[in-house]
């Protein structure tokens, strides 16, 4: 919340002493040297951290469901916000003085997006900052762990449990670290908004309020149409209102407290009390939900990279924007549900994009709204696909609970 005031603050002091504010510029941009610093850390220690409550035999039948549908409605979430903030155009209007690290470069083709996941020298991806090549790198090697774990003996096993030990004990600290860093975020926002306002004056804030509604509406439209329409009516053949009313207490807790993780325990409970699933089902789908699937969070990365390309006057190719759905998928896989990840998660699509980290100071202000309409969609999509795997598994039962109201 302290954000959120400095962004008020901030805006405030930027609107009423104008220029003179600038002498806080330095501050805003040590914040968002900070954020470009923990980039790649994090993402590698976390997707490997991941990987460890993975049991690569057992993913089986109802895993490979499972996954595939996180996956699956996750990109199209990416897409519904893309579409959403491409008409509303969030940020048009406000020209920022802001540099545009890589975005100056030739543009990669659709092709070359695919073939540059794939790094030729894992440390180069690191030392170059490539964030979808860490991405790839984390993944793979946290999968050749997981089942190293499952199938390897002696030294070996004892090696593998020693290396996620270290990776785990390195995730906390970047965690830790990642704290910090939005702790001084609070004196970052307020130097960034105060320098932004003082340039651009009030109309900087129409912007902003077009980039919650852009938001709000890509959720509205991805909860109703992927969640409700195609998910509950076309698959289940149930009433939406009666999947709304059965995870009402899980859309609540997630908009109150803004963590998916944290919201599990609702959400189990709505599953079995109302959803009537099988234990054994949202045992395994809704944990890893929590961790994997983040189709708000996804989405959002579509919308404010589009704010922020607007922002430098820039057009995003559909490479590029091709680019934030890979990006963004994959990225998700190791995001925690926590509050304001994916406010992080913007800092690794924004890095992959070369487009200005200071729009992640910009946003951060007011990621406390986004973040509420975010984690709201990503526990209604865990408990959506939670349902359909239910179904396809006969593991839920339609003649009780919210099915028959
Ligand atoms: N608050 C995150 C969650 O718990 C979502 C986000 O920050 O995007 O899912």
């Amino acid at each position: 919340m302290r954000i959120g005031i400095a962004f008020i603050l901030g805006s405030l002091l930027g609107l009423f002493l104008g220029e003179s504010v600038l002498v806080l510029e330095p501050l805003g941009t040590l914040f968002i040297k900070l954020l470009k610093m923990i980039v790649i850390p994090i993402v590698f220690l976390t997707l490997v951290a991941g990987m460890r409550s993975l049991t690569p035999s057992k993913l089986g039948r109802v895993g490979g469901q499972t996954v595939a549908l996180y996956l699956i409605t996750t990109a199209v979430a990416i897409v519904i916000g893309l579409i959403t903030a491409n008409i509303i155009a969030p940020g048009i209007g406000l020209t920022l003085p802001l540099e545009a690290e890589i975005m100056t470069k030739e543009a990669p083709s659709l092709a070359e997006v695919f073939m540059n996941i794939v790094p030729d020298n894992p440390f180069s991806a690191f030392a170059e900052g490539n964030v979808l090549q860490t991405i790839f790198i984390a993944i793979v090697f946290g999968l050749a762990l997981a089942v190293l774990q499952e199938k390897a003996e002696g030294s070996v096993k004892a090696g593998v449990e020693s290396i996620f030990n270290i990776v785990e004990a390195g995730a906390e600290a970047m965690f830790k670290v990642v704290w910090g860093v939005m702790e001084y975020g609070v004196i970052g926002v307020f130097a960034l908004m105060a320098s932004v306002f003082a340039k651009t004056g009030v109309d900087a804030l129409i912007p902003f309020a077009k980039l919650i509604l852009s938001l709000f509406l890509a959720v509205i439209i991805h909860i109703t149409i992927t969640h409700l329409l195609i998910i509950v009516k076309g698959f289940l053949k149930q009433k939406p209102t009666s999947f709304l009313l059965g995870i009402k207490d899980a859309m609540i807790t997630a908009l109150s407290i803004r963590s998916s993780s944290g919201t599990l325990p609702v959400s189990m409970a709505n599953a079995e009390d109302n959803l009537c699933i099988d234990e054994e089902i949202y045992s395994f789908t809704l944990p890893l939900g929590a961790t994997i699937n983040m189709d708000g969070t996804a989405m959002y990365q579509g919308v404010a990279a589009v704010f922020a390309a607007n922002l430098i006057g820039q057009t995003l190719t559909i490479a590029q924007q091709a680019t934030i759905v890979v990006t963004a998928v994959l990225a998700s896989i190791g995001t925690a549900g926590v509050p304001g990840s994916g406010l992080i998660m913007l800092t690794l699509v924004l890095t992959q994009l070369g487009l200005p980290l200071s729009v992640v100071g910009f946003v951060a202000g007011i990621d406390p709204i986004l973040d509420r309409f975010r984690t709201v969609n990503n526990v209604t999509g865990d408990l959506a696909v939670t349902a359909l795997v239910a179904k396809w598994n006969d593991a839920i039962d339609f003649s009780r609970g919210s099915w028959k109201k």
